[in-house]
């Protein structure tokens, strides 16, 4: 079929994207002309560990935002490729949750036995992308860093996988300035050991507070406070850590909190979130949202409702990751074939209204959950993605949920059934708490 797709990001919903059109190719369908551009030396996104903070070997933000020692933190039957198993990938079962080489090699494993290293161009930026109205038709400017080159190339589609969680968004707290120790966002944590001894505070009330908090306690911090906005998290934290209201101002190592109390801290670490940042894309087809379920301005939570041949994967809040991209990707590589047609415009407005309408009325986590596997099942019903047990996989996330608020300190030691096999993981031989080296040769080796 004619037609040329940009995608912008080689991350795992890029490879996502590879991934339905390659599988399309390989059910004897022709596919248009894919190119997916990534600006890191290799595929992978965030599960690439990068030791740079900052800037790169070319002036260019660091993407990278995972850390030494960071395990999956949620089961991994949750995000389990339903065309690519994890017991096919490493031909022994693997328990549920995975230091993050494990998962890389597992996202990196499927592109190799796929074959899309053809599909991408490497150390390559997307600068800038604009539509011609005229012409119908995308022009995306890049950079190949590799050769110092920029040029301009025409899309009839762009897809935009260059993910939200790499943004730092951090606030300012009166007095900062004045705070002799480490003040950093968690973008740019790498190694807890630094803080072993240290007393910690860190801002935050969602998953990157509770991470971050975790491993400082993990690898021997004194104590970490937790500053939350909305919010306590409310879990059973180990002695050394607590959480207090949102701190009101900062003098030299002292941190007042708006409950009235005061403490001396060693360093300041924000888990503030990020931002939808997406500098190379031209005003009118830019994405404008913080980080929630239901992005407004996509419909299906993928086409940008302005102009559909720009679609964005990924964009969500997520509880569901690789197996709701892999459900995006199918969609979208339909309704760029054809195979699957856009309503028109008002019909996609009301789709919209009644997923927003709904996302705001959600009350805790596991309407949330059931929200997002709504939006699965509802992707899954149009396209020839492989089954796989949705109820099951929401059962899990439930199930994880409440592990959480058990134990905060041995959820990640539990076992899940997965969704696409049915056989309940082996429990790892080694407790999270105590399982200090995050290698993949570690997590592989048997008890
Ligand atoms: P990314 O992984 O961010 O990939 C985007 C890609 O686009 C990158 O390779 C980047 O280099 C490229 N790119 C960006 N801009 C450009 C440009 N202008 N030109 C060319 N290329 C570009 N999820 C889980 O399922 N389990 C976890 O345990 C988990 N832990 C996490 C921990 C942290 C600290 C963070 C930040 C996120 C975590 N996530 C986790 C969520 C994570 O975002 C997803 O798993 C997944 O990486 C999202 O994939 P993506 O492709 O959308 O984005
Ligand atoms: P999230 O989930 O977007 O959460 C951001 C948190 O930061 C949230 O609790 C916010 O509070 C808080 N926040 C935002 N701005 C401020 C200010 N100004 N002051 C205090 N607190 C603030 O991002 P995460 O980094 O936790 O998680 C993102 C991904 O990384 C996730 O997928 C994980 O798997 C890893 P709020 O609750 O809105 O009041």
């Amino acid at each position: 079929m004619s037609g040329r797709v940009a995608v912008i990001g080689a991350g795992p919903c890029g490879l996502s994207q590879l991934q339905a059109f390659e599988s399309a190719r390989r059910g004897g369908a022709r596919i248009p002309e894919i190119v997916c551009f990534e600006k890191q030396t290799s595929a992978g996104g965030l599960w690439n560990y990068d030791w740079r903070t900052g800037t790169d070997a070319y002036g260019e933000p660091i993407h990278a935002g995972m850390y030494r020692y960071l395990w999956s933190n949620g089961p991994k039957e949750c995000l389990e490729f339903a065309d690519y198993t994890f017991a096919h990938h490493f031909g022994q079962p693997i328990p549920s949750f995975p230091p993050r080489p494990v998962l890389a090699d597992y996202v990196l494993g499927r592109a190799k036995a796929f074959g899309l290293r053809r599909y991408i161009e490497t150390n390559t930026v997307v600068r800038q992308v604009s539509f011609d109205q005229d012409a119908g038709s995308f022009a995306v400017t890049v950079r190949n860093r590799d050769k110092d080159e920029q040029r301009t190339e025409h899309f009839s589609h762009v897809i935009v996988a260059s993910g939200h969680f790499s943004v730092p968004n951090i606030p300012h707290y009166e007095g900062i300035e004045s705070f002799p120790g480490r003040v950093m966002h968690g973008h740019d944590f790498r190694e807890a050991r630094e803080f072993k001894g240290r007393h910690v505070l860190v801002v935050g009330g969602s998953y990157s507070a509770e991470d971050i908090a975790l491993q400082c306690h993990k690898y021997g911090a004194a104590s970490v406070t937790i500053s939350y906005r909305s919010a306590a998290m409310g879990f059973h934290w180990p002695d050394t850590v607590d959480e207090r209201a949102l701190l009101a101002s900062i003098d030299g190592a002292e941190v007042s909190f708006s409950d009235g109390s005061a403490k001396e801290f060693d360093a300041i670490i924000f888990c503030t979130g990020y931002l939808h940042h997406f500098p190379f894309l031209d005003d009118e087809l830019r994405l404008r949202t913080g980080n929630r379920l239901y992005p407004a301005d996509l419909y299906k939570g993928i086409f940008w409702r302005a102009n559909p041949k720009l679609m964005y994967l990924g964009m969500q809040d997520q509880f569901y990751t690789f197996s709701m991209f892999d459900l995006q990707a199918w969609y979208a590589r339909d309704v760029v074939m054809g195979r699957i047609g856009l309503p028109d415009g008002a019909a996609m407005d009301a789709d919209m209204a009644a997923w927003s309408k709904r996302e705001e009325a959600l009350p805790d986590p596991i309407a949330q959950i059931d929200f997002q596997t709504d939006y699965c099942k509802d992707l899954h019903e149009l396209v020839d993605y492989p089954h796989f047990d949705l109820q099951l996989l929401a059962d899990n996330f439930k199930e994880w949920e409440h592990d959480k608020e058990h134990d905060i300190l041995t959820y990640r030691d539990k076992a899940f059934r997965s969704a696409c096999t049915g056989v309940l993981s082996p429990v790892h031989h080694t407790t999270w708490l105590e399982a200090l080296d995050d290698s993949r040769e570690a997590y592989l080796a048997c008890g």
